[in-house]
């Protein structure tokens, strides 16, 4: 072990670490993860109109097409991969029930399973069920903003999956990713949002 660190110089190493972190603790609000989303009083309130009516609520999207973004959501690099995560068909289109589901995952309530569960479809950007190489380059490229050259990013992902993939596949299943969050006692604490 001691060896094969001694190939890292000491920034590549640093960017291991960051992303170790952030597999591990998974997005958070005002960093690298969720910006606050806009207050909804129907996600709280069951006796809201809108709650009411959910068939009558329009699928909504990350940001609207040719809008500009707010600057502190562009902050944010895995805002469309969560809100894919969350949309049934895969694509960003949040239905009513897919916005409860996503706050009720968020909530700092809800199980650490559960969570788990969401964090993991959220680096799974080629939904394969596995983080691959290619998860990991995709999601070490928007917490760089692709700052790394090539040679770093093929050293940070094989580091990562060579410390997390217990199976010996080459990529981390849910098994894998479960073991390694679960070594994270901050997990919980950092994956969610307030509203
Ligand atoms: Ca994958
Ligand atoms: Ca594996």
């Amino acid at each position: 072990m001691g060896n094969k660190q001694t190939i890292f110089t000491e920034e590549q190493l640093d960017n291991y670490q960051v992303a170790r972190t952030v597999l591990r603790a998974g997005p958070q609000p005002g960093t690298h993860g969720l910006q606050e989303e806009p207050y909804c009083p129907c996600a709280q309130e069951p006796d809201h109109p809108d709650a009411r009516a959910p068939d009558r609520l329009p699928p909504a999207r990350a940001s609207a097409p040719g809008v500009p973004d707010d600057p502190a959501e562009q902050e944010n690099p895995f805002k469309e991969r969560i809100v894919e995560a969350f949309s049934e068909d895969g694509e960003g289109n949040l239905t009513f029930n897919d916005f409860v589901d996503m706050f009720s995952v968020l909530c700092e309530s809800a199980p650490r399973e559960l969570k788990a569960n969401y964090a993991f479809k959220i680096y799974d950007f080629n939904t394969d069920n596995f983080i691959c190489k290619e998860d990991l380059e995709l999601t070490l490229a928007r917490l760089t903003k692709s700052e790394l050259d090539e040679d770093e990013v093929v050293l940070v992902c094989d580091k990562v999956i060579e410390e997390a993939d217990l199976d010996g596949d080459g990529k981390l299943g849910f098994a894998d990713f479960e073991d390694m969050i679960a070594k994270a006692p901050d997990f919980l604490s950092t994956f969610h949002i307030r509203i």
